[in-house]
């Protein structure tokens, strides 16, 4: 075991963040607990294709009160970033350029970012070209396109997420 990497999933509301995690940890949590406290924080040990085990720590932040403060104290410390949009909701994407990255930029020193693209399993009118120049203008350091549903890439994005984290650290 080398250390404990913190990742926080971040971006709109409902697009998918809780069942990201809930997928990749698949253990039973039946409390969402970030009506109250404005996040969950879940640990899972993961093995890396390196053979490396790491400790990954989860902050699943809400997206709904803005407004409040205590999103940045869940940002605290954060090692790497999965900013998730809605592929059913262009919108969702919008405000990762101008809400979410200038967020994180303001409250995490270079945090690696991976642009999830969540739920393919569904129809969507927004254009790959659309989402890949979104992830250059962020500097997504990857682009991947998931289903919390089915759990296509849902261990990918983890994976790679925690190896740029290493990787920025080391
Ligand atoms: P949030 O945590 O970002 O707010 P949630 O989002 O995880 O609560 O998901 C919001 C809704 O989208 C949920 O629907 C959830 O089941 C659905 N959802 C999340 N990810 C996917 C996906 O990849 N594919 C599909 N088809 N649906 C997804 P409900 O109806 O439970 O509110
Ligand atoms: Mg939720």
């Amino acid at each position: 075991m080398i250390g404990t990497i913190k990742i926080i999933i971040i971006g709109e509301p409902a697009a998918g963040k809780t069942s990201l995690v809930k997928k990749f940890v698949s253990s039973h949590f039946s409390t969402d607990y970030r009506a109250s406290i404005g996040a969950n924080m879940f640990i899972k040990n993961v093995i890396l294709d390196s053979g490396k085990e790491i400790k990954l720590q989860l902050w699943d932040i809400a997206g709904q009160e803005r407004w409040i403060k205590m999103r940045h104290i869940y940002y605290k410390g954060a090692q790497g970033a999965l900013i998730l949009g809605d592929l059913t909701r262009e919108k969702s994407f919008t405000q990762i350029e101008t809400f979410w990255c200038p967020d994180i930029d303001e409250y995490c020193t270079q945090v690696p970012i991976i642009l999830i693209a969540n739920k393919n399993d569904l129809d969507s009118n927004i254009s790959e070209d659309k989402i890949k120049s979104i992830g250059e203008r962020i500097n997504a350091k990857d682009i991947l396109f998931t289903s919390a549903k089915t759990g296509e890439n849902v261990e990918k994005a983890f994976k790679i997420i925690s190896e740029l984290a290493l990787k920025n650290i080391n």
